[in-house]
């Protein structure tokens, strides 16, 4: 769905354009009327200014010298917000909403183009953007940004760049701690704050630089303040060492094992996995057993060249039996990780029909070809119009196969991926263990799933409770339900439920939360 946003300046802009339309301007002719450009020479400097003005006029772009009446937008570098609306009131501006206020890269996008581009979100200069802070560091965080960053990450963009990765760490190794203690709402509370910092793009050197960011409690900051000061924290220290904490690490590494059964084994005495693989009275289920056979392949993380190689085995599989089948990426790879510890697929095809044999003869073709190590088949639990779950960390009911691929890793001598054995080769192991979750989804759910297993966790779990706070809706990986219109609400894309929820759009790579 497209979500159109009108500012307020449009219609005085067009009276604007109407009065001044000179085909010339310093000698260029001019060839877009509709945008007059001014350049703020603060922090840019008169000469890079003056070689922009001119590049832009060549190009038939109309720029002014002089921050004149008939000026629309308002291009700066390496000023935030906050500075330029103090330039302008510094020239007598009052009323700043009448112009676009642009960073420089909507200005280069536009030369690139040779056209206006529109002034999408990404080049608006706004009160939460605070990446310019970071070619000033000796600014001061200004409290009242801080106070507009959002408690839910659903409404703030978070990338893969983390600068704030020492205070993170110790983050989730004392959320780690708390879910294996079954502490919820503790662990909540480091998972929040870890996404926060997350968010920030720039490190946090001094207690000032939280100042004002939500999910900021007293056990989170006297865990900043110590990193800040001595450069690690104690707490998190005494955490890795801690032998409960150590063994519910190795336990829940293996696959098929959670926080319960790690909780059985630590109370049995057992503290290793060793001591685990060495106890015969242990009755393991057909997953963990796979989890400790391919225990070593497992925990080496699949990289995306992997990732795409398996996803072009998955993707012709399911072709050869549905030839109309969308097959997507998502989890961590969907979001531009570099690696993961599995790789989740949705697959779903258009119109009414649903194949409940799909998966099994995807998979009965790969026992059969010797690719499949194991699999788990649920089938799917969904009842129609069944109200979305509250519960945030919910499974959903989707038909689903939590696999492990044989993947035979590419010869050095031809980068091709063999899906057969080669037995030259024999005595070598040329194939690698890799998780695989595939999960079935009829066409008109979706977009609900898409959005669901694209993650990060944090990213959903704070899109629900939104929903459920912000909004009166409840959000799962099936559909969003509207309480007080009582009804569901249907997307085809993500961007129309960003949109039904109300929300900016959230690129999936922004959704690292
Ligand atoms: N998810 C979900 N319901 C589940 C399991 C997962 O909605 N029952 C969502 C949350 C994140 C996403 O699917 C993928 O899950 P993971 O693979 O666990 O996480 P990831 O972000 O892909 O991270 P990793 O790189 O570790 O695989
Ligand atoms: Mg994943």
């Amino acid at each position: 769905m497209n979500r159109i946003r009108v500012p307020a300046v449009f219609s005085q802009r067009k009276r604007q354009q109407g009065m001044h339309s000179p085909n010339l301007s310093h000698g260029y002719e001019i060839k877009f009327n509709k945008f007059v450009i001014f350049i703020m020479q603060r922090k840019m400097g008169m000469t890079r200014r003056k070689f922009l003005m001119e590049l832009a006029r060549r190009k038939g772009f109309r720029v002014e010298s002089e921050l004149s009446d008939s000026v629309t937008h308002i291009v700066a570098e390496n000023n935030s917000y906050p500075e330029v609306l103090d330039w302008l009131k510094g020239q007598a501006v009052g009323d700043s909403s009448r112009f676009e206020l642009l960073d420089i890269s909507w200005f280069t996008a536009c030369m690139e183009a040779g056209r206006p581009l529109d002034s999408e979100m990404k080049y608006r200069l706004m009160k939460t953007d605070l990446s310019p802070l970071l070619n000033t560091p000796e600014l001061e965080v200004p409290s009242f940004i801080a106070s507009k960053v959002s408690q839910y990450s659903c409404q703030r963009k978070t990338t893969l760049n983390n600068y704030n990765k020492k205070f993170t760490d110790a983050f989730e190794i004392m959320a780690d701690n708390y879910e294996f203690k079954e502490n919820e709402i503790f662990c909540l509370e480091f998972l929040r704050a870890a996404s926060v910092l997350k968010f920030l793009p720039f490190p946090v050197t001094r207690m000032k630089d939280i100042q004002g960011l939500p999910c900021m409690g007293d056990r989170i900051r006297d865990v900043i303040e110590e990193i800040i000061e001595e450069g690690e924290s104690s707490r998190a220290n005494e955490v890795l060492n801690d032998e409960r904490y150590k063994s519910f690490k190795q336990f829940t590494s293996v696959f098929g094992v959670g926080v319960k059964t790690s909780e059985k084994w630590y109370r049995k005495g057992l503290r290793t996995l060793e001591e685990v693989k060495a106890d015969k009275t242990l009755k393991l289920s057909k997953m963990q057993k796979a989890g400790f056979l391919y225990y070593e392949d497992l925990v080496s993380c699949v990289s995306k060249a992997e990732a795409d190689a398996v996803s072009f085995i998955v993707k012709n599989t399911v072709c050869m039996f549905l030839p109309d089948a969308v097959v997507t990426i998502t989890g961590g790879f969907r979001r531009g990780k570099k690696i993961g510890h599995d790789i989740d697929f949705l697959i779903t095809s258009p119109g009414p029909r649903e194949d409940d044999d799909l998966l099994h003869k995807v998979v009965d073709l790969w026992k059969k070809q010797g690719l499949l190590l194991y699999c788990d088949i649920i089938e799917s639990t969904f009842v129609k119009e069944q109200l979305p779950s509250r519960k945030v960390d919910a499974m959903d009911n989707f038909q689903k196969c939590f696999a492990i691929l044989k993947f035979y890793q590419p010869r050095v001598e031809d980068n091709s991926y063999n899906t057969s054995k080669n037995f030259d080769m024999a005595e070598v192991k040329d194939w690698k263990a890799i998780r695989v979750d595939l999960v079935i989804t009829p066409f008109e759910q979706y977009a609900y799933a898409l959005l669901g297993w694209t993650g990060s966790r944090q990213f959903g779990r704070d899109l629900r409770r939104y929903a459920t706070h912000e909004r009166k809706m409840i959000l799962d990986n099936h559909a969003l339900y509207d309480k007080r219109k009582r009804i569901f609400l249907k997307a085809g894309s993500e961007e129309e439920i960003f949109a039904h929820l109300g929300l900016d759009y959230v690129e999936p790579w922004e959704r690292n939360a």
